[in-house]
């Protein structure tokens, strides 16, 4: 092959590799729709945000304990748009790493850090020697050049840390940390090869001496460390902080930025990044596993400071960050609002829940709101509908308000399949708009996607 025919190959299956990896979610809540995923730690190297999340995956008879946390594996996500997520593969694996017991299937949450233009993977799990290494959980590093991998385990836990949910935090002046928790929330200083420990552990306070703390992530802003961590106050976990003027603290508890979770998810495991001038808060709830909080499905929404450094509460979203192409499936299910009255959400297929979600419209006027929908500038000139009715109804889509410009009306026909119906757009409103469904008289509709064509 010539050498331009070669480029031209290279870039055309990089492009299909690319493609096939691509989970297109659309920033929506949660945002990996084909696999579990749970305890995200978010980071920002170079313009891409990576996600290493923990994978959860059912626990059945010989793979894993069956009612329990079942995890043989790390996958790692990344997007440049915290929309469109590529999918990297799997990067550590409890079968690939030395001194893991690789039947305990217990690689739990993680947390990935750059330094020297090398990346230190880091991650609890359980020792396969346990006279050599105990019982409970210790943590191990794997070094790469890329965030995405390969990355090369340590033969040999980090000495002197027994514990789980590693976080490390680089300084200002270059000191690195590590933090992790077993009960406690411990931190202590890293030697420059960011794989032993430089001073010994230290319990981190002053936190809430009551219920389990866990989950500790550590970051810097204005000069103020907040060591943040989820805590079982009452029944679940939520998410709390502390400042202090030190990575190692003291810190003093300041308050909640996140309220135990409204579906009962016992375990909320968090991570909090600035990208391109906006924080965001990386947690998990158990979406796609309803009745089972051990499978677990990563989340992300924005996060914002009061002027004296407190953080605002974070209340979970379905939409999520980011903005919606309206040329691509708008998932309106995963709504901004919606009426109180007639309407409700559920999954397309009980027995298969990563088919995700559909928005159900009882009687006349109830309505869902789907924000932030690019429209770009060239105009569109219809809009489809993925919907189905026993009766057949029709969609009024509007913009900005329940009675804002109509941009079409679409006629669902009736029968017992999805179809896909159409109408031509009105008039055309360039930009970014918030999107309004409304079912016009009593005819139940149930939609899955909109999109604009
Ligand atoms: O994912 C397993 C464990 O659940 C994590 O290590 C904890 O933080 C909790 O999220």
């Amino acid at each position: 092959m010539n050498p331009i025919k070669r480029y031209k190959y290279q870039v055309c299956s990089f492009g299909i590799i690319l493609f096939l990896f691509t989970n297109h979610s659309f920033g929506q809540n949660p945002f990996i729709l084909d696999q579990f995923t749970a305890d995200p730690s978010a980071r920002v190297f170079g313009n891409r945000v990576y996600v290493y999340p923990s994978h959860d995956i059912p626990a059945v008879n010989g793979r894993g304990r069956v009612g329990w946390f079942c995890m043989e594996d790390y996958h790692v996500f990344s997007s440049s748009n915290l929309t469109e997520w590529t999918d990297h593969g799997v990067i550590v694996s409890q079968d690939k790493v030395q001194w893991v017991d690789s039947t305990s299937y217990s690689m739990w949450a993680p947390d990935c850090i750059s330094r020297n233009g090398k990346y230190y993977f880091y991650f609890p799990t359980k020792a396969k020697d346990s006279l050599a290494y105990g019982r409970g959980f210790r943590i191990g590093v794997a070094v790469s050049d890329k965030p995405y991998g390969p990355f090369n385990p340590q033969t040999e836990p980090i000495k002197n840390v027994q514990g789980i949910d590693p976080n490390v935090f680089i300084d200002k002046d270059g000191h690195a940390y590590l933090y992790w928790s077993e009960r406690n929330i411990y931190g202590a200083r890293l030697k420059e090869n960011m794989l032993e420990l430089d001073t010994e552990p230290k319990i981190l306070g002053d936190l809430p001496t009551k219920g389990l703390k866990e989950g500790p992530y550590l970051f810097e802003r204005n000069g103020l460390y907040y060591l943040t961590y989820p805590h079982v106050e009452n029944k679940t976990e939520r998410l709390e902080y502390a400042i202090g003027n030190n990575p190692l603290g003291p810190f003093k508890f300041t308050g909640v930025l996140m309220d135990e979770s409204s579906t009962g998810c016992w375990t909320n495991h968090h991570s909090i990044i600035q990208f391109k001038n906006q924080w965001y808060l990386f947690y998990h709830h158990n979406d796609l596993s309803p009745q089972f909080d051990k499978n677990r499905s990563v989340r992300v929404d924005s996060l914002f400071f009061n002027k004296d450094g407190t953080i605002n509460k974070v209340v979970p979203t379905l939409r999520g960050v980011g903005l919606t192409n309206a040329t691509g499936k708008v998932q309106i299910d995963r709504y901004s609002h919606i009426s109180q009255r007639s309407s409700s959400v559920d999954f397309l297929d009980s027995l298969d829940k990563f088919k995700g979600w559909k928005v159900r419209l009882d009687s006349a006027d109830a309505w869902v709101q789907y924000n932030s929908i690019d429209f770009g500038k060239k105009p569109l000139r219809y809009v489809a509908v993925k919907a189905i009715s026993e009766t057949g109804g029709i969609l009024q889509i509007r913009l900005d308000s329940i009675n804002g410009p109509l941009v079409a009306e679409v006629k669902i026909t009736g029968g017992a399949d999805w179809k896909l119906s159409k109408a031509p757009v009105i008039k055309f409103w360039p930009g970014v708009h918030n999107l309004f469904i409304v079912l016009k008289d009593n005819r139940r509709v149930e939609a899955d996607w909109v999109r604009f064509e």
